[in-house]
């Protein structure tokens, strides 16, 4: 059995506490870790008022440990800062190990451990890994590594399955859980499905982003539809935009939105998402990609890969090398932004997609189109 444990950024992301909320009820993390070592106290009571009494048991403080019998949290992580459990804390204990001898040393006074760094860490630079994969095996088939010991540090969905080969079954993750989803489902309707039953296929299947593009309806039907949208969204712990109608937001609804050329300027909607709200921004050219970056996308929606007729008033065509030139200046200057590939995107299309180096792909009817919505979705999940 995998078991995930969550580590919080260091910086707060939107929706932060709603976000984490959703991965515990859903079982998709058993335990989340509060990390922000900018926090005063006072400053961590607010921030762990937002989450209610049942999350509150998944919690485990990093700092400021008094505040787990005041405020419910259910453990408390021990570090070099704060070595030692409050007096009478008879919560879970976890504590970060940097070392094997390390390991061996509490794994009988704690409920679990975090071993690292396993991988180069992606979000503390110059963290490097310190241990082969055949001493990790070897110390597993011996049992001094166990499900117990939780492999920390550059640890991502796509690596996971080499450390279960060599025997590890717990992971501590922070970036990977907190990066955008590669899979991006974008509602549409057709004789089989309307808005609604739709998205509910694509979050079923396994796709954590949707955006609610209705072009031709009322805001209140948007609304509505929203509505049922946001439950189905949080019982997967899945993130939920809605295309154009930045004015929106403000009902609580959504967690972003995404403009498109002809819509308000990308840095105009930003004064308005701020860093509340994702801000997807369509794009056709390399120009427009170093605009929604310097305007303050968090993601950019690239396209159309191919004709489709999903979307009225298509901009040219990208193709193949479109994707391939954009990536390639992207990357000569540095640029990192998740672009999505989008438009027509078939399954037969994916491997040489992802090859470009684009971090996901929007798609609408390869599934609603399907005969079998549920194993496309599969082979999609797969390469995204
Ligand atoms: N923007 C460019 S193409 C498109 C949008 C919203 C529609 C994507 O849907 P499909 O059916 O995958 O082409
Ligand atoms: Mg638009």
């Amino acid at each position: 059995m995998r078991r995930l444990i969550g580590i919080t950024p260091q910086e707060n992301v939107f929706r932060e506490q709603e976000r984490i909320s959703a991965m515990i009820r859903s079982g998709k993390v058993e335990y989340f870790h509060i990390r922000k070592p900018d926090f005063n106290e006072n400053q961590m009571r607010e921030y762990l008022s937002k989450f209610d009494a049942d999350v509150r048991l998944h919690l485990s403080l990093h700092d400021y440990h008094g505040l787990a019998k005041e405020m419910g949290i259910g453990g408390i992580h021990l570090n070099g800062r704060n070595p030692n459990p409050p007096d009478g804390f008879s919560g879970r204990i976890s504590q970060s190990c940097h070392s094997i001898d390390e390991v061996v040393q509490c794994k009988d006074k704690v409920d679990y451990c975090f071993l690292s760094p396993i991988f180069d860490s992606i979000s503390k630079q110059g963290y490097t890994s310190k241990f082969s994969l055949q001493e990790l095996k070897k110390l597993s088939d011996e049992k001094i590594l166990d499900e117990k010991v939780c492999a920390l540090s550059g640890v991502t969905f796509d690596n996971i399955a080499q450390l279960e080969k060599i025997g590890f079954s717990s992971f501590a993750m922070l970036s990977s859980l907190w990066e955008l989803p590669r899979t991006m489902f974008i509602s549409h309707h057709n004789a089989k499905y309307d808005y609604i039953s739709g998205c509910k296929e694509a979050l079923r299947g396994g796709i954590r982003f949707v955006q609610l593009r209705m072009k031709d309806a009322s805001d209140d039907e948007v609304v509505a539809t929203a509505k049922v949208l946001r439950e189905e969204c949080d019982k997967y712990a899945a993130l939920l935009t809605v295309d154009d109608r930045v004015n929106l937001l403000e009902t609580g609804l959504f967690d972003g939105v995404h403009i498109g050329k002809n819509d308000m300027l990308v840095c105009e909607a930003k004064k308005i998402t701020g860093d509340k709200f994702l801000l997807g921004a369509t794009c056709n050219t390399e120009e427009d990609v170093f605009h929604a970056i310097a305007d303050g996308a968090d993601y950019i929606g690239m396209g159309p890969f191919r004709f489709t007729t999903t979307k009225k008033n298509l901009s040219a065509i990208l193709g193949l090398n479109g994707y391939r030139n954009i990536m390639q200046k992207m990357q000569a200057l540095g640029a990192k932004m998740p672009i999505y590939a989008i438009g027509g995107i078939r399954v037969e299309d994916l491997q040489d997609l992802k090859d470009t180096g684009v971090h996901g792909i929007a798609i609408s009817s390869v599934i609603l189109d399907s005969e079998n919505p549920n194993n496309t979705i599969k082979q999609i999940l797969k390469t995204f």
